[in-house]
């Protein structure tokens, strides 16, 4: 295909990676469905996607991945900052001349055999003040459609951009070269050799190895959130890992809350919620990302950059998350589900039963003794605009003004169900101790309590202290009455026989009906170390299938436990040395004072 821009720093950039790399060709993408059709179909004849029964599902397809290559590798993520207390104790870092080096060994004829593919995108709508361009250079088709489905792709963009117009440089190969006589594999990768490398000085991302999700879908995880928070903290704005739902009140009243929960925690569930409480509606803005600044009236108002999800898929049901299923009629690329032997999907929480004659996501019969049929983190990547409970403003450039902001996680103990802070400072402190438990999201073992604070631990693309100082900053500067308020919430608690104390999903709305009560000032709350919650008479119960004292024990505070979290909290401060804003150091003295007056 012909050159579609006249941008010389992008036709430099495509020459330089061509000459290193070596692909056989090189093909500009220009977004449309008969180039992406043709894509699909050759994607088809090499066996990674296989069409779905078009009867059942039409235009939609499964792509099963290399067993190595199925998740972030958070461990081969670095940032490569010149200064390595720029990137802060919580990210892996490396000498930026060293990655370089080291990457363009790994570079060096990658692409042989393969085509090499220009992939203009803009994260956020084309032409938008606050969207960033990002042009991604991958010798994967299975990313080129991804990347079609996530971002706005093509020659808009190009035009966009422009002749002097800036982007950041997207450089990825999934690290197999076919040499001559070779036969490709359906699913090429690297995973000794895969690193995912920002450069945030000089705004450029470099990718090896994988195929799969934020590994290479580079303008999710790596421009969105990593390059993004650094150039945010720059401008004074935040680029944050939040969902943005709009929710409309019984009376009429709107609200837009953002919610920063870490992956596979909830964000996509509770963007597309059905409300277990009758007259609420919940309408969806974004399920991963908000990219937040505040507007001439004072508020903070959020934007979602993506154009698509890329959601997990085991959990998904027509009881969890009707609108996801609605969504997924059509137009979709599902990765590591499991096959129905009549060419459709399938995944663990589907259906209660197991269909006959399934295929699993490693392309083998189904054997229950040998494991799930779909991954944990099997994914459906498909439009946002075709999803039936998108709200209209979605893509609106200035964004929805947020009225209040969740941090959540996986918590089986002590976190209470839902806690409201008592100031911009106290939530900013929620959230620097956000905990969860681990999940297949990323690479290693599942489970596991870690800190993930504001969900933001495997994508902050700075020192993670300065990001506090930054939030605490951006509150300080605003007028306090029209900040969001900022609420912890927990949809995980378990109770004494392990069982989830919380039923979630289309619940959750009775949370969120008790927030817009305390917003619009109806209701009080009872004082807990961890902020106000809800007196239990002001949570709307009808129809709702829990004992009372199940209630009680979700919305109380374990004071026991509560000293050893405060010890923990120490301890994960400490890691931060000078880089702790004494703001939070004084917020945990607090919350042990506020201990010792109780236990003692
Ligand atoms: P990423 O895309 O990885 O950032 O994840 P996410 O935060 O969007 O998570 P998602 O909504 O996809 O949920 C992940 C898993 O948690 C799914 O298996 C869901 O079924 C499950 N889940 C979501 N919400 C709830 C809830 O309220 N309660 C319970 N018990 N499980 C939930
Ligand atoms: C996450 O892990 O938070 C995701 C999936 O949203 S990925 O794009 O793979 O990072
Ligand atoms: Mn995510």
């Amino acid at each position: 295909m012909s050159q579609m821009t006249s941008n010389t720093r992008l036709l430099d950039w495509v020459e330089e990676v061509r000459e290193l790399c070596g692909p056989d060709d090189v093909v500009w993408c220009d977004g449309s469905q008969e180039q992406f059709d043709l894509l699909a179909d050759k994607l088809v004849a090499a066996g990674t996607l296989k069409k779905l029964n078009p009867a059942k599902r039409p235009n939609s397809y499964w792509a099963h991945s290399d067993p190595r290559d199925v998740a972030r590798v958070e461990s081969r993520t670095y940032i490569c900052s010149r200064l390595e207390s720029d990137a802060g104790p919580t990210n892996n870092w490396r000498n930026p001349e060293e990655m370089r080096k080291h990457m363009t060994e790994l570079y060096s004829g990658s692409m042989a055999g393969r085509t090499l593919y220009v992939v203009p995108f803009s994260m956020g709508p084309v032409g938008s003040p606050f969207s960033m361009i990002g042009v991604e250079l991958t010798d994967s088709p299975y990313v080129v459609l991804s990347m079609s489905i996530m971002a706005a792709v093509g020659q808009a963009v190009l035009d966009e951009l422009g002749d002097r117009g800036d982007f950041v440089p997207c450089l990825h190969s999934v690290g197999q070269p076919i040499k001559p006589g070779e036969q490709d594999v359906p699913w090429p990768c690297d995973p000794d050799e895969t690193v995912i490398a920002h450069f945030p000085e000089s705004r450029e991302i470099w990718s090896y190895g994988s195929g799969y999700g934020g590994n290479a879908l580079l303008g999710k995880k790596c421009l969105a959130l990593r390059i993004a928070s650094a150039v945010a903290r720059d401008e004074g704005w935040l680029a944050e890992h939040m969902l943005i739902l709009k929710l409309t009140s019984p009376r009429g009243e709107v609200h837009y809350v953002a919610g920063a929960f870490p992956s596979a925690c909830g964000k996509t569930n509770l963007a597309m919620l059905v409300p277990a409480v009758g007259g609420w509606k919940v309408e969806t803005v974004g399920d991963d990302i908000a990219w937040m600044r505040f507007g001439e009236d004072g508020r903070l108002w959020a934007v979602n950059p993506e154009a698509g999800f890329f959601g997990v898929a085991p959990g998904t049901s027509q009881r969890t998350n009707p609108n996801a299923l609605k969504t997924l009629t059509k137009n979709v690329i599902f990765t590591n589900t499991a096959l129905t032997h009549d060419d459709d999907v399938w995944w663990e929480g589907l259906t209660d039963e197991v269909p006959e004659g399934l295929t699993t996501w490693k392309g083998e019969a189904y054997d229950p003794a040998s494991g799930p049929a779909a991954h944990p983190n099997a994914r459906f990547t498909v439009s946002a605009a075709q999803a039936p409970q998108i709200a209209q403003e979605w893509q609106r450039p200035e964004g929805v003004p947020i009225s209040a902001i969740l941090f959540g996680g996986r918590r089986a103990s002590l976190i209470p169900l839902v806690s409201e802070a008592h100031s911009w400072e106290h939530g900013v402190f929620l959230g620097s101790i956000v905990a969860s438990e681990t999940t297949a999201a990323a690479e290693g073992s599942v489970g596991n309590l870690r800190r993930d604070p504001f969900a933001m631990l495997p994508f902050c693309g700075y020192n993670m202290g300065d990001y506090f100082a930054h939030w605490l900053a951006t509150g300080a500067r605003a007028d306090v009455s029209k900040l969001p308020r900022i609420y912890l919430v927990n949809w995980f608690r378990k109770g004494s026989d392990g069982s989830f104390l919380w039923p979630g999903f289309g619940d959750n709305a009775r949370v969120l009906a008790w927030i817009v009560d305390r917003l619009e000032g109806r209701v009080g709350a009872v004082e807990t170390p961890f902020g106000r919650t809800p007196k239990l008479a002001d949570l709307n119960t009808d129809g709702l299938s829990i004992e009372p004292s199940a209630l009680e024990e979700l919305c109380s505070v374990d004071r026991r436990l509560l000293v050893s979290e405060c010890e923990s909290i120490e301890e994960h401060f400490s890691t931060f040395g000078d880089h702790l804003p004494k703001e939070l150091a004084h917020q945990l003295d607090q919350l042990r004072e506020q201990l010792l007056e109780v236990v003692d």
